[in-house]
């Protein structure tokens, strides 16, 4: 067992490292409180070409390995969870979907505009289907003349929802023959173009935290969407989503693991900085304390991330099983450090913590979502119950 980084993982930390503090951060504050999504951020990071990691070099990608990716959205979560998340959904959800499930032609057309720097989402909940996704309703009718689906609802918390020129998104089938007969019955995966006639964008959400990502309600009126645009056939839709999720959930754990990363170093800094009683508080038993958890805590969170993405690559290089149990204990650990690690941060700065002149208060504000999006910790103790063997 080798826990070194290998030259080519340690070179990507630097590159995306210095990107993050070089661009990222003197904006992040500004967009975070007037919810600006990073797009000029992002013109600038499509120079490195890690927009393409989950992207096969033929369709002009530049595929690493799976820590690799992980160690990207870790440190640009460190500086900004929120260009982590649009980055995430984008390699993630997006582009390694059609990647792994898609056709030739479909590659050819859509990863290799993901490559050149076209924004991906994916769009799988909806109001009443949420955690219980096979609940949802947006639905998919073949047109008369056979050549389209005509898609009709409103799809929910769409991350890149009003950036994404190319959307991963799911409806049901309703002449399926499993439509109403089994739950997620029907249930189908269509690329969908933002340029489709019938697509729009709807509400954007006005959130806590991750306030630089977009957040979006789509709705679909009679969106026609060409036969072609099916992914891997009507009907298999629900274990591409959920295979989706898997993948995904690692990023979301990867982001929790940055998030935790950047409260913690805030702490540490100002814990040395700031005297009382005569000497730094970093000497003070207590927050010596709080600074030792912190950094065990993230320790161990990024084994489990890092573990996960290794799992991940074995088992899609060995056609091996799913690693839906290493995904969810990942981002289940790495979601509840970041938010307890963040909160920690705060009580360290006392006041100033509190304030906006500090970057903790927006980490903790941050963090609360990788609590609930891809899967809500409760749905990943389901997923990991129901894998104990
Ligand atoms: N990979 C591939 N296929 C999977 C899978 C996975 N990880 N998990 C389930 N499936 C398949 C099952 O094999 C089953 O297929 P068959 O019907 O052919 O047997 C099908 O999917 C249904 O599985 P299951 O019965 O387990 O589905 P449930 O409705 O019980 O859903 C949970 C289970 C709760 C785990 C699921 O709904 C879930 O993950 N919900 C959270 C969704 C989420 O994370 N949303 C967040 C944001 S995305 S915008």
């Amino acid at each position: 067992m080798d826990y070194a980084e290998t030259d080519e993982q340690q070179m990507i930390r630097e590159l995306v490292r210095d990107f993050a503090e070089s661009v990222l951060a003197p904006t992040v504050e500004h967009r975070d409180q007037n919810q600006i999504p990073p797009s000029a951020e992002w013109q600038e990071f499509l120079e490195f070409g890690l927009q393409g990691v989950t992207i096969p070099e033929q369709y002009g990608g530049s595929p690493v390995d799976d820590i690799s990716e992980s160690i990207i959205v870790e440190e640009l979560a460190r500086i900004d969870p929120s260009f982590a998340v649009m980055y995430c959904v984008h390699v993630g959800l997006c582009a390694k979907t059609i990647a792994l499930h898609g056709n030739d032609a479909q590659k050819e057309q859509y990863l290799t505009r993901l490559a050149a720097g076209d924004v991906g989402a994916y769009s799988l909940s909806e109001a009443g289907a949420g955690t219980d996704a096979a609940a949802m309703i947006c639905k998919a009718k073949l047109s008369d003349d056979g050549k389209h689906y005509l898609l009709n609802g409103e799809k929910m918390w769409v991350t890149n929802g009003a950036q994404a020129q190319i959307i991963v998104l799911f409806a049901k089938d309703v002449d399926h023959p499993d439509y109403g007969v089994k739950k997620h019955g029907g249930s189908t995966a269509f690329i969908v173009d933002s340029s489709f006639e019938g697509f729009s964008v709807g509400k954007k959400e006005d959130k806590l935290g991750i306030r630089s990502s977009d957040t979006c309600t789509l709705v679909l009126e009679n969106c026609k969407v060409p036969v072609e645009n099916v992914l891997k056939g009507v009907g298999k839709g629900f274990p591409i989503a959920m295979n989706a999720l898997d993948n995904s959930r690692i990023g979301i754990a990867a982001q929790a693991l940055g998030i935790a990363q950047g409260a913690y170093e805030a702490a540490l800094q100002y814990a040395h900085e700031r005297e009382a009683f005569g000497k730094p508080i970093a000497y003070h038993q207590m927050i010596m304390a709080y600074l030792a958890d912190m950094a065990t805590r993230i320790e161990a969170a990024r084994l489990l991330v890092y573990r996960a993405s290794w799992v991940k690559q074995q088992h899609y290089e060995h056609g091996g099983p799913r690693h839906s149990k290493e995904a969810s204990m990942a981002k289940l650990y790495a979601g509840d450090t970041a938010m307890w690690v963040s909160e920690r941060a705060i009580q360290v700065l006392g006041g100033y913590g509190y304030t906006k002149e500090f970057p903790v208060e927006r980490f903790f504000r941050d963090a609360k979502i990788t609590q609930i999006y891809e899967g809500t910790q409760e749905v990943q103790r389901i997923v990991i119950a129901r894998a104990l063997k």
